[in-house]
């Protein structure tokens, strides 16, 4: 990649585009494509495609993507399935017919089976049934990967998918209900700690594992992805350690400094038990993640204590 290349960083306005936009200026990409909602509809195929013949872009990042924790996908699914369809089979049809040199997809975490073998490997997809919870996402997202690795297979495009772990850092979305779990909990125990409240609510038992990673830290990666990895094989983003739920709620009831209890409430979904990522594909290229969950917890609160709730619907 040069720097003058021209660069589509599709969904810049979410945590993992503005992220990878950040990067990328930091590193002195100048020719960035960028489109709001209002000025480039994903959802729209002819939109996507005069977009290309117009701007003619060399390297597309696909970031754009409905995304939302546990309740959100279990409560839109259509929205999940369709929305995500429709906006990678845009983005990734219309980056081939346009000629773009390389294309890099975002998947997720949540494509590999709920009871897969843990760590998950790239090869587990498509070994088993997926997690109830997040099944429109996941499928959506491995629909996206498929595409992409038919591409590659048919026509030789230089296609690539990226499979992150869950994600937390700036611009994420800190929505209650709607939000992943870190956010949700940053924003549940700063409100308790401004109210005074004795306790806070958790969803499930608090048992589930998961993995964290900050969202800088998945932006170097897709640029490393970008410039040295050219196989159509998926390849897993995390930090290759997780933690339950409850010890994440005591990090971050520490972090916010709340001094109040925690109560569970298990009429909400506990999601998938665990889905640790296999890292042993990324680590082999010598990538390797930096930010520390303490750390990253500490500069994400004060990230959305300076930008107000950073509550946006989803
Ligand atoms: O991050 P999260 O919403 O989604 O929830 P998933 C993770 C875990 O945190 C679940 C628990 O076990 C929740 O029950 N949890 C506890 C909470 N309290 C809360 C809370 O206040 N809010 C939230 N949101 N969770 C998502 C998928 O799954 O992961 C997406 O639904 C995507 O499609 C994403 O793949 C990475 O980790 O279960």
């Amino acid at each position: 990649m040069n720097p003058g290349d021209a660069i589509f960083v599709a969904g810049h306005r979410g945590m993992v585009g503005s992220a990878l936009v950040r990067l990328l200026r930091a590193r002195g990409f100048d020719h960035l494509l960028l489109r709001t909602r209002a000025e480039l509809d994903l959802c729209d195929p002819a939109a996507v495609r005069a977009f290309y013949a117009k701007e003619k872009p060399a390297y597309v990042f696909v970031a754009a993507a409905r995304v939302g924790g546990i309740w959100a996908n279990a409560t839109q699914p259509v929205e999940f399935l369709s929305e995500n369809l429709r906006i990678q089979l845009n983005l990734i049809d219309g980056a081939y017919e346009a000629g773009v040199t390389k294309l890099l997809f975002l998947g997720s975490s949540c494509i590999y089976p709920k009871l897969a073998p843990q760590p998950l490997h790239e090869d587990a997809l498509l070994t088993g049934s997926l997690e109830p919870t997040n099944e429109p996402y996941a499928l959506a997202k491995i629909c996206g990967v498929r595409l992409c690795q038919a591409y590659a297979k048919q026509y030789g495009a230089r296609f690539i998918s990226a499979m992150p772990t869950n994600l937390y850092g700036p611009e994420d979305n800190f929505d209650l209900e709607l939000a992943h779990v870190l956010p949700s909990l940053i924003h549940k125990f700063h409100l308790a700690k401004t109210r005074g409240d004795a306790s806070v609510t958790l969803w499930g038992t608090g048992s589930p594992y998961r993995e964290f990673l900050h969202v800088d830290d998945l932006a170097e990666a897709c640029l490393f992805l970008m410039e040295k990895y050219e196989s159509p094989e998926l390849i897993n983003v995390g930090c290759g350690h997780d933690l339950r739920i409850r010890e994440l709620a005591e990090l971050v009831r520490q972090t916010v400094g709340f001094g109040g209890s925690i109560a569970w409430d298990s009429t909400r979904p506990d999601g998938t038990p665990r889905k640790l990522l296999d890292i042993s594909r990324l680590a082999a290229l010598g990538w390797k993640p930096r930010i520390k969950l303490e750390e990253g917890l500490r500069s994400t609160y004060a990230w959305w204590l300076n930008h107000d709730s950073g509550v946006r619907s989803i």
